[in-house]
């Protein structure tokens, strides 16, 4: 990809001042009333699924500036009073990477030539105290729920994990709506699995780090088509991690384009497989997806416990 394709596709792609010059929700605001009633009625059968996984100390980080969450205790077997001693309480905290496990990216998790979404200056607003723009407190209020639409990217090529190179086009998105039978609507949050968390949960670190399947860049034009509010999928950065699809300028192009460009959240490290054998199993393949992020001032992302609905 050449730095004109990648300007000219950029240029396409760009919400800025769509939803007003101070906006900072991008393409959430396409979750409007009618989304979030059609979300709602997508649960009919009483079924709940969890698409996080676990925070604690076997996650998929190797360390250095992303490690995996450190729990600790900071009151154990304590007593409020002495006055009723056989109250007693336990507390704990926790230090962690807001990268490290099940996430939602945060418009100021990237950036390229100074600016953030909507134009906003990252030399103004960014320091050590955070993004004072684009930070993850505007996409947590109120919040992040809408239709998902699980595409089985993994089923439909007929294995459990994709090869660990492949690069998922907009005609795989097309291929899996028309053998699922559903479409993307306009809100809706668009799940693609690959398959790849299975080597991190039912393998190890090693494993699910040694390669990365997931979309190419030009699904961000798919997206935009569509007027997805979201995409998330099981996979450590959502794109393909293969520098032959990169090109020769931009690292993790779409990135850049979804997050910085359009405005479009970034959900990673999704667990799909369970939702997935039950959606292969009852053909419903769309679900009432809620996934706040935390309410962190001025944080570039958020863990989050994504819970599926059918
Ligand atoms: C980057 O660090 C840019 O990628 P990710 O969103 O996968 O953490």
């Amino acid at each position: 990809m050449k730095s004109l394709d990648f300007d000219k596709m950029a240029e396409g792609l760009r919400n800025w001042g769509r939803w007003g010059p101070e906006d900072q929700r991008g393409t959430l605001n396409h979750i409007d009333p009618a989304a979030l009633c059609r979300a709602a009625a997508e649960v009919k059968q009483g079924k709940m699924f969890n698409l996080g996984i676990a925070f604690d100390e076997n996650g998929p980080q190797f360390g250095g500036f992303r490690f995996n969450p450190m729990k600790y205790m900071t009151a154990m077997d304590q007593k409020h009073s002495e006055e009723f001693p056989r109250s007693r309480f336990n507390d704990d905290v926790i230090h962690m990477p807001l990268q490290c496990a099940t996430q939602w990216d945060a418009f100021s998790h990237v950036h390229y030539d100074g600016q953030f979404y909507n134009g906003f200056s990252v030399h103004e607003h960014l320091s050590l105290q955070g993004a004072t723009r684009c930070g993850v407190e505007h996409m947590a209020k109120p919040g992040i729920a809408s239709r998902g639409v699980l595409l089985d990217i993994a089923k439909l090529r007929g294995v459990d994990i994709l090869p660990g190179d492949y690069a998922i086009k907009p005609d795989d998105l097309n291929e899996a709506c028309e053998a699922q039978g559903v479409s993307v609507l306009p809100g809706d949050i668009v799940a693609v699995r690959t398959g790849q968390i299975g080597n991190l949960t039912r393998g190890s670190r090693e494993q699910f780090m040694s390669g990365q399947p997931g979309c190419h860049h030009t699904c961000a034009e798919w997206l935009h088509d569509k007027s997805a509010a979201a995409i998330c999928a099981d996979n450590v950065a959502v794109e393909v991690m293969n520098a032959e699809t990169y090109g020769d300028e931009m690292f993790l192009p779409m990135h850049l384009l979804c997050l910085r460009d359009m405005g479009l959240p970034f959900g990673e490290l999704f667990d799909f497989d369970a939702l997935a054998a039950d959606c292969a199993a009852d053909g419903q393949y769309t679900f009432l997806l809620c996934a706040p992020p935390l309410n962190i001032t001025r944080a570039v992302g958020s863990p989050i416990n994504p819970i599926a609905m059918k």
